[in-house]
Order: structure tokens, then sequence, then C-alpha cells
């Protein structure tokens, strides 16, 4: 009898972990994708790096500019539609934000936001800056920042209000990089 109870109590216990062992076993684990880019200012200069990881719940970009790398204060981040960054001087062949929904721009945008619309980037005294963000895209697959003609981080001049069209106020474009 009392051995009958064990074996009901050992039972007990181990149905529910045997069962959630099963369901981790039949949840196929989502591989972190990781891609990584030079940042280049308008002389063509490297001022430091993307990092993006893109896992099952989020795309996670990282961004890190060194000293001298920007005019202190913030700055307007975007993910732009296509993966140019050769015209240095102005990146405009990175042409206008990743947006195939048509959205406004401005995360603060009641009609928005557009999927390349980021959060600022904050500059420190001495131009170096470190973000971290995270955004709606994916980084592969359909509509992804590595379609076709891939996309672009483009860093703005000033900060981006959120709210204003097409860009925020942010002003020129001081930094690409390519995602392709
Ligand atoms: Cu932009």
């Amino acid at each position: 009898m009392r051995c009958m109870k064990a074996a009901l109590v050992l039972l007990g216990i181990a149905t529910p972990a045997l069962a959630l062992a099963q369901e981790k076993k039949d949840e196929a684990p989502v591989a972190v994708q990781t891609y990584e880019s030079p940042i280049t200012n308008n002389k063509g200069e490297p001022i430091g790096q993307i990092q993006i990881r893109d896992g099952a719940n989020a795309l996670v970009l990282r961004v890190t500019i060194k000293a001298g790398g920007l005019t202190p204060g913030w700055h307007g981040l975007h993910f732009h539609a296509v993966g140019d960054c050769s015209d240095t001087e102005k990146f405009e062949k990175s042409k206008a934000h990743v947006n195939h929904d048509k959205r406004a721009h401005g995360l603060l945008n009641g009609d928005g936001p557009d999927e390349g619309d980021l959060p600022n980037l904050f500059a420190n005294a001495d131009g170096s800056a470190n973000g971290e963000m995270t955004s709606e895209m994916a980084l592969t697959g359909e509509e992804s920042l590595k379609d076709g003609d891939g996309s672009a981080l483009i860093i703005h001049a000033n900060e981006d209000d959120h709210t204003q069209q097409p860009i925020g106020g942010a002003g020129a474009r001081v930094a690409c990089a390519v995602i392709k």
C-alpha cells in the first residue's frame, strides 16, 4: 500500500516534467541571426559599426560610434530602403525609409510609424555614442532588411521629433551603414 502510494506520487511528479520536456522538444529553437556592418560618415570614413541580432521575439540593433564620430547631442536614426552608402556626401542612394505599408513617419504620430522608424541616438560630448534599440523589421525574409536591394541604417544630423513629415526634422544624412 505504502509502496503504491509512493509510485503514484512519483507518477504525479514525473508526468508534468515529461510533458514539459516533450513540449520543449517540439518547439524548434529559433537561432538568432547576427549581422554586422561598418558605419561611414560623409567623408567615407568609418566611424563605428552596427550589430543586428534577430531572434524569435525581436530584432535588436546595437549602434557603436567611436569618439569624434558624431556631433554631440541627439540624432535621428532610421532604416532606409536601399542598401547603398556609396554617395557619401549625401547618402541619397539609400532612398526613403523602409515603408511597405505606406504609413506616416513618426513613432509618436497617430498615422505612423513607418517600418524604418527608430528611437534617437545620443552622442556624448566627445562624439562617441552607444545605443541599443528594437525594431519591428526582420533581418531576412519577405519585406525584410536584407530584401533584394537591401537597406541602410542612416544617422541624421539632428534629432527626430517622431511626429513631423517626412523625417521628424532630423535634417541631413551624416552617416550610413549597409545592410545586405
Ligand atoms: Cu532617415
